[in-house]
């Protein structure tokens, strides 16, 4: 990699005859690496960021068909508002594409660190972005423009060094041999025949996409829970697809359940983790953890809720929340596959642009500290921010600034070297302490959202000791307790359990929580959660010195988990002051850490 992009700088415009035009999109592009079915998922391990495309006739009405909206799911409006199939069809004749440029949508992704770009062939309604000829009464050449979508953007992918992906549903509301028919489709007749369905329709239109769009990076199959679709048919669709290309990298939504390992991790949705194809596909999810020794994805939509196809009503994430979600999927081994929602026209909303923009200026500096890295190797941190490692090579992504200017750096090799990632790479001097090393941090943060500290060290790593919690099972005084209502009670607070939690008298819209820690001891960190409801607004930290309370931190929101670091302080009590919430206060868990 590092020998490749030395040799791509060495190479002279002027040797090479370029023109000025092709120079000015970033010097010689390095061919992609031909992958085989051997060695197809170290390029996606790497990756690390891929672009999830859903665009559709569905893009046109962005939530609203006549005088109804949904907030939800934009791509399923068909289903969600029940629009007859015959009147979703007038759909082919009012989509106007002519602003699609899909060179400019793969440079910005390319530039927000993008490996790969995953559109929908065709998603639930069943419409084909490709001529296809194995249905020619529901694809883009019933359009005006007459294009085929794929083309230029498979070819887009190919001149960026991106690698092209498809999205494929095996449901399809409106084709009359798919069995799970939905009632709104007053188009199909006669019986449905799944077997036809498979031999004339899924297989030729896969195997049209497989062999006219040049390589295929991944294929992420979708729906399967019609309740028709069985395993049996799941497992002969993977053969088949690994006909095609073997090396292609395949999600595990076929619909093949083969025996299931047994796993000690949470599940949410379970579909999403089916052991199937080449890797676990979470939706809208992070697992807590991570699943060592998996490969997994989690795709991820800028709008919530979820909506994958555009929606011209629902609110986005903000751009360090998105940074902050690809540090975390990284930092647990995964890739994140972000969704954007194209408009109708071809163009990409303003807000997702900005986003991207935002993933693109963050990654000039920093993309070292994620494509190529491996999950962390600490199950907790004293700062709140994320790791991720390269061999010799730790990354600490720091989310919270340190208000005190000290960065506790969780490593005991004797030698280490330490650089800010900013626009100099500016050095750090460490200096060790009893529990690993710490640094200055300059007071403005460089880059908002998440700014990464590169430690570099020899030998094997030697890891600082986990933080040491102090506070379990200490007994908590409250501002008041919801009355009879044992389940809300104030030692859910101190049992370390994340389901289980207190609420203040119902109604309140402000209380506190003091811990008791028994004696006096060193407190340099606090966790905090108020999951499930998230309803702090604002909330300050505070010890007792000398009879005096004293802040140790003040922010907003808490969220499912949300680490405090502070300098240590020598204290007994801890309180926690719920300054303002949108509901009555709840809090999970509140641990004080030495
Ligand atoms: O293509 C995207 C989604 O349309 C698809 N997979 C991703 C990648 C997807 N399949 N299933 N789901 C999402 C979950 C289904 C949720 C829904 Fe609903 C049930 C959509 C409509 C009914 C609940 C109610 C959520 C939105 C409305």
């Amino acid at each position: 990699m590092i020998r490749k992009t030395l040799y791509s700088l060495m190479l002279s415009p002027l040797l090479l005859g370029l023109n000025a035009q092709a120079m000015s999109s970033q010097t010689v592009e390095p061919e992609l690496e031909v992958v085989t079915e051997a060695n197809r998922m170290e390029w996606f391990r790497d990756a690390k960021l891929g672009i999830f495309i859903h665009w559709g006739l569905y893009s046109q009405l962005a939530g609203q068909w006549q005088d109804k909206k949904t907030m939800h799911a934009a791509e399923w409006i068909q289903k969600v508002l029940g629009i007859p199939t015959s009147e979703y069809s007038i759909l082919v004749e009012t989509w106007d594409y002519s602003n699609y440029n899909p060179r400019d949508w793969v440079k910005l992704m390319k530039a927000a660190g993008a490996k790969y770009i995953c559109i929908t062939t065709k998603h639930h309604d069943g419409f084909c972005l490709w001529p296809t000829k194995a249905n020619d009464d529901w694809n883009i050449m019933l359009t005006k423009g007459q294009k085929d979508l794929l083309k230029p953007l498979a070819e887009a992918c190919k001149a960026e060094g991106v690698r092209f992906s498809i999205y494929h549903s095996i449901l399809d509301w409106r084709h009359p041999d798919w069995p799970g028919r939905p009632n709104f489709n007053d188009f199909a007749k006669g019986k449905a025949d799944k077997e036809r369905y498979k031999k004339e329709y899924l297989y030729p239109q896969l195997k049209e996409l497989f062999s006219n769009y040049g390589d295929i990076g991944m294929l992420w199959l979708d729906g399967t829970w019609d309740g028709v679709w069985t395993s049996e048919d799941g497992k002969e669709l993977e053969e088949y697809i690994r006909t095609l290309q073997p090396s292609v990298v395949l999600n595990n939504r076929s619909g093949y359940k083969p025996p299931q390992p047994k796993y000690d991790f949470k599940i949410h949705n379970a579909y999403s983790y089916i052991f199937a194809g080449d890797y676990i596909s979470p939706e809208g999810e992070i697992p807590p953890t991570g699943l060592p020794g998996i490969d997994w994805e989690t795709c991820q939509t800028m709008q919530l809720p979820n909506n994958w196809g555009y929606n011209q009503f629902v609110k986005f994430r903000t751009p360090e929340n998105l940074l902050q979600t690809l540090i975390d999927t990284t930092s647990k081994g995964g890739n994140l596959l972000l969704n954007i929602g194209p408009k109708a026209d071809g163009t990409l909303p303003q807000e997702m642009t900005d986003r991207l923009q935002f993933y693109a200026d963050w990654m000039v500096v920093n993309s070292e500290a994620i494509h190529g890295t491996t999950a962390s190797p600490y199950e907790m941190l004293p700062f709140e921010g994320r790791c991720t490692r390269k061999g010799n090579t730790l990354y600490f992504h720091v989310f919270d600034w340190p208000s005190n200017g000290l960065l506790n750096l969780p490593v005991e090799n004797a030698k280490i070297k330490v650089n800010l990632l900013d626009h100099e790479a500016k050095k750090l001097k460490p200096r060790k302490t009893a529990r690993g090393y710490e640094v200055n941090l300059p007071k403005a943060m460089p880059f908002k959202g998440a700014t990464v500290i590169k430690v570099q060290f020899t030998g094997d790593l030697t890891m600082s000791p986990l933080p040491k919690e102090i506070s379990q099972n200490c007994s908590v005084k409250v501002s008041s307790e919801w009355a009879g209502r044992p389940e809300l009670k104030k030692e859910h607070i101190t049992d370390n359990n994340a389901s289980s939690m207190w609420a203040t008298k119902e109604a309140a819209r402000d209380g506190w929580v003091e811990i008791d820690l028994k004696q006096p001891r060193l407190v340099s960190m606090a966790k905090l959660s108020d999951a499930p409801y998230h309803r702090t607004q604002s909330f300050e930290l505070q010890a007792k010195v000398n009879g005096q309370w004293q802040t140790l931190k003040k922010g907003s929101a808490i969220g499912d988990q949300l680490n405090l670091t502070f300098a240590p302080v020598k204290t007994q009590h801890v309180r926690l002051m719920i300054l303002q919430a949108k509901d009555t206060p709840t809090l999970a868990n509140f641990q004080l850490f030495e």
